[in-house]
Parts: structure tokens; C-alpha cells; sequence
């Protein structure tokens, strides 16, 4: 896991909003996630970021080389932005590309999955009476990506894109900008939006009016570039100016990761690190996160009741039950005393026959014995 400091000022400083001086008093957590379908640059993008937004770090560079390897487990990387007195804790988040197929639940589960874990976690923290250093890995931000394909969106990503957007904020993102032409990735993004809004799938909106109309300007800018076209790229390319850039160089040309003709990074990059970070962690917070946990209290709800519902159940079931033994158990007392009463009285006819047979026996013996002599 990786922890570098950045040099650079990345602007989020200038942030103007009154959440900013809270903020900047403790600090900020912000985490981000790339999720999509295997080989879409989910991986080099991160790398893309970090290379062009953080001082490359020392021990960053084995990242870099694991690029084209697929990725195979949930990865967290963190890093620090530092800018006068504010600080970012950003965790990146890189999560396995997944298979082509709607019906390959297994490896994009675990993301929605993930994505729901961090908010149960920290909601047992909160319920916790001590609750100093929480630990939070709220995802405030997820980027979806979009196979270049030119057509539409696929079931596939519809399905997901329904999943995450009820759980944090999505942005749709279209992968790899360089092998489309403009006016191809313009049409894409229209018939993208057109599925995104027939289809129901909530994406991250911001607010996009502000105090000065110069941000209002620049939100409405960077917000009417969704879903944003990237390119990824952590090698040098020469510009036909002669600038040294990050980018894709093809035999007609470079692609310029930071070129704003050539794809949108630079307006996500603003977007994530300056512009909205703070809008994405409060919307996490006030939104989706209160959503997390109104739900499962609701479902807690739900099953106390039931709980309670079943406890009664279960001792009325009981009370019925040790009734009906009792009343067995009389019913068999009073059947053995019957039979006691019934026993003695025969036993008693039987002593009466017994005595009555004695008797009639001496009297045969007196009578045999009287008898006798006189036969002599
Ligand atoms: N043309 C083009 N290729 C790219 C771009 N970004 C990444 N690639 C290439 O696409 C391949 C896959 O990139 P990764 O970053 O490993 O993709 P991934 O989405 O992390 O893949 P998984 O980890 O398997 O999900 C590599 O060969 C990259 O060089 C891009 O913007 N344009
Ligand atoms: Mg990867």
C-alpha cells in the first residue's frame, strides 16, 4: 500500500464553501472506486491520476509495472494531498474487471457488496458508546466504466449501474477516448445519457449553482462532460508543439491524457480533487449513507417485530401446551384414582368371597366332624 505526499498544490484550498473551514480543521477521508468490465484501463487510470495529480512516490513504481496484469482482488491505495493547512486522505479503490455476461454475478457481486460492508461497519462504530477514530472506507465515489463499443450501454451495465447508483455516487465514465473519433464518442455519450435516464439509474448530480457566477460557469462545464471520456496513460509522449505529456502515441499521432480535445480526464481529475470532493463526501454522508442506515433499521425494525411476533406466538403455544398437559394429567389422576377405588372395592369382594368360602369351609368341617362318630 502505497503513501505518498504530495508537493504539488492541487487546489482544494480555494474550495468556496463554509463546509471547507470544517474540513479543513480535521482533515478529509475521501475514497474513490473504479469498477468495470475486465481490460477497460480501471487500473492504468489510477495510475494515471496519481501520476499527474501526486509526485510519483518512491515505492510506487511496482504498481506501474503491475498495469497490464489483470487486476484479481479488491486493491486500496493510499495517498496524502497536501495543500496549506488542508489535508486529504484519498484511498483509491481498484476492484477485478468483470466478465462480459449479465449472468456472472460472482465477480461483480463483491463490489456491491464492498461498497455495502463499509457502510454497515461504520454504522457499528456509530452504535458503538465509544466512538473516537472510526474507521471509515465510505465509497464517495465510484467510477463506472464504459466499454468504447460506439452502440449502447448492455444489460451488463445497466443491472450494475442500477445497483451502485442507489448506493453511492456513480459516475459513468467511457473508457479508452482514443479509439473512438469525436464525433462517434459525441453520439455515444447522447445515446448513453438516453439509457441513463429511460432506465431510471441514478448518477451523481451536483448542485451546480454557487454564490459566484464564475463557479456556476465552471460546474455547469465540468458537469455537462458526463459521462467523462478518459484516456490512461502513464508514459511520456511529445506533443506536435514539442511539450512533453502524458499520452498514447500512435502513428498518426499522440492521444494527450491531459488534452481537453482529446478526452475529459482533466475535467473528472477537477471534478473529484477539487471541485466536488466535498459535495461527494457530504452527499455520501447525508444521502446515501442515512439511506444505508434507514433502511436496515427499517429491516431491523421489521425483524423485531417479527422476533417479538414469534416470541408471543411461541408463549401462548407454551401456555396452550402445559394446559393441555394439566389437564391430561387430571384426567389420568382421576382415571388411576377410579381404578385404585375400583381395585379395592374387588379386593375387598374378594376378602368377602374368601371369608364367605372359609366360612362355608368350617362349617363343612363341623358338619364332616359331626358326622364321623357316628358312622363308628
Ligand atoms: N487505447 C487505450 N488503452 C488503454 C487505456 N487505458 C488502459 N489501456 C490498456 O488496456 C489494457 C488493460 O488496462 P488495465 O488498466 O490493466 O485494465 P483494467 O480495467 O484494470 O483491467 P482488469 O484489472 O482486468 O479489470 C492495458 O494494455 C492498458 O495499457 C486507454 O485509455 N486507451
Ligand atoms: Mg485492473
Amino acid at each position: 500500500m502505497a503513501t505518498p505526499q504530495v508537493g504539488a498544490g492541487i487546489g482544494i484550498a480555494n474550495l468556496p464553501n463554509q463546509r471547507h473551514k470544517i474540513v479543513a480543521k480535521r482533515g478529509a477521508n475521501f475514497t474513490l472506486m473504479v469498477c468495470g468490465e475486465s481490460g477497460l484501463g480501471k487500473t492504468t487510470f489510477i495510475n494515471t491520476l496519481f501520476t499527474t495529480t501526486i509526485k510519483p512516490p518512491k515505492n510506487h513504481k511496482r504498481r506501474f509495472n503491475k498495469s497490464s496484469e489483470k487486476t484479481v482482488e479488491i486493491e486500496i491505495i493510499r495517498a496524502e494531498l497536501e495543500e496549506k493547512q488542508f489535508n486529504v486522505k484519498l484511498s483509491v479503490i481498484d476492484t477485478p474487471g468483470f466478465g462480459d455476461y449479465t449472468n456472472n454475478r460472482d465477480s461483480w457481486m463483491p463490489i456491491i457488496d464492498f461498497i455495502d460492508d463499509q457502510h454497515e461497519s461504520y454504522m457499528r462504530q456509530e452504535q458503538q458508546p465509544k466512538r473516537q477514530d472510526l474507521i471509515d472506507m465510505r465509497v464517495h465515489c465510484c467510477l463506472y466504466f464504459i466499454r468504447p463499443t460506439g452502440h449502447t450501454l448492455k444489460p451488463l451495465d445497466i443491472e450494475i449501474m442500477k445497483r451502485l447508483g442507489t448506493r453511492v455516487n456513480l459516475i459513468p465514465v467511457i473508457a479508452k477516448a482514443d479509439t473512438m473519433t469525436p464525433t462517434d464518442l459525441h453520439k455515444f455519450k447522447r445515446r448513453i445519457l438516453e439509457v441513463i435516464a429511460a432506465q431510471d439509474i441514478r448518477c451523481y448530480s451536483s448542485p451546480l449553482e454557487s454564490d459566484d457566477e464564475a463557479t456556476t460557469q465552471r460546474n455547469m462545464s465540468i458537469m455537462s462532460a458526463m459521462p467523462f471520456s478518459i484516456i490512461g496513460s502513464t508514459e511520456d509522449v511529445i506533443t506536435p508543439d514539442g511539450h512533453t505529456t502524458k499520452g498514447r502515441q500512435y502513428s498518426w499521432g499522440v492521444a494527450e491524457v491531459e488534452n481537453e480535445d482529446h478526452c475529459d480526464f482533466k475535467k473528472l481529475r477537477q471534478l473529484l480533487i477539487r471541485t466536488h470532493m466535498l459535495d461527494l463526501i457530504h452527499s455520501t454522508e447525508e444521502f446515501h449513507y442515512e439511506n444505508y442506515r434507514n433502511t436496515q433499521m427499517e429491516t431491523r425494525k421489521i425483524g423485531e417485530a417479527r422476533v417479538k411476533t414469534w416470541k408471543e406466538e411461541e408463549e401462548a403455544l407454551r401456555k396452550r401446551f402445559t394446559e393441555q398437559v394439566r389437564l391430561e394429567e387430571n384426567r389420568f389422576r382421576s382415571w388411576e384414582q377410579q381404578l385404585i377405588a375400583e381395585r379395592d372395592r374387588l379386593n375387598k369382594d374378594l376378602e368377602a368371597e374368601h371369608s364367605h368360602i372359609k366360612a362355608l369351609e368350617a362349617e363343612l368341617e363341623a358338619l364332616q366332624a359331626g358326622l364321623s362318630p357316628r358312622r363308628r
